[in-house]
């Protein structure tokens, strides 16, 4: 029995969280039965969601899920590509989540009209006379972690462009295959479908929707993955 501990839907999104979509998506791929608690955050391992357990067995980290995945079931999710497209498939993932992550979180995070109209609620529990008090703090240590990373020391046009280079360069990747390496799913999209519905959606304002637009194919692609792995979602 396995329990995906994730934040569960919002923004009109699987979960707001690319890496909560990911894990999710990665055991579907994989054809594993799984529920989804909401309620774990203050529980998890490292701090940080996604976790999983598994019949009792905790794995933190959706890369390391997927890796439990492989060893636990023997799935494998580079089924079909030689090592030059399972290594491409990789560097895109870590792409996503190393380096595209921290323009979705200055877009969402740092910026006060997205913030109020996201992230600010999953502060909706803390009690009220505390709350902004939480809020500015979270929002500080947010801008201090972009800092470390370094992204957040670029200027706003700066970090737009990167953002272009590394969008356009996934869509020369994808072509016009059906998913991202060709034309059988690989683990690799769960991250790339994750980020890509992340960074385009709508219930944010932000100029990294029309970078996203620019691409047809991965337009076309986020809406033909999120009918075939999220049909429960509205398009
Ligand atoms: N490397 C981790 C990243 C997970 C992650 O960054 N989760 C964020 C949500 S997107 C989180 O739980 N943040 C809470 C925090 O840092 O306090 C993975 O692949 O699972």
């Amino acid at each position: 029995m396995i329990t995906l501990y994730s934040f569960g839907p919002a923004f009109g999104l699987a979960d707001p969280s690319p890496f909560c979509m990911k894990a999710q998506m990665l055991l579907k791929i994989a054809g594993l039965d799984f529920t989804v608690d909401k309620t774990g955050f203050n529980k998890a391992p490292k701090g940080k969601q996604p976790y999983i357990d598994d019949d009792g067995e905790s794995i933190a980290d959706s890369t390391f899920i997927r890796f439990h995945i492989e060893k636990k079931y023997g799935f494998d999710f580079n089924a079909g590509l030689d090592d030059k497209a399972g290594g491409v498939a990789w560097a895109v993932e870590k792409m996503f989540e190393d380096h595209l992550y921290w323009v979705l979180i200055n877009e969402r995070w740092l910026k006060d009209d997205n913030f109020n109209r996201g992230p600010r609620m999953f502060f909706d529990a803390a009690p009220a006379l505390i709350r902004p008090f939480i809020i500015s703090m979270v929002r500080k240590k947010v801008a201090k972690s972009t800092k470390a990373h370094g992204l957040g020391r670029h200027s706003v046009a700066e970090i737009h462009l990167l953002a272009e280079k590394a969008i356009e360069s996934v869509a020369n990747i994808m072509g016009d295959h059906k998913y991202l390496m060709g034309d059988k799913v690989c683990g690799a999209d769960a991250t790339a479908f994750s980020f890509i519905e992340g960074l385009s959606c709508r219930h944010f304002e932000t100029p990294v929707i029309a970078i996203v637009e620019k691409h047809q194919n991965l337009i076309a692609y986020r809406d033909r993955m999120r009918a075939e792995w999220f049909p429960e979602l509205k398009s």
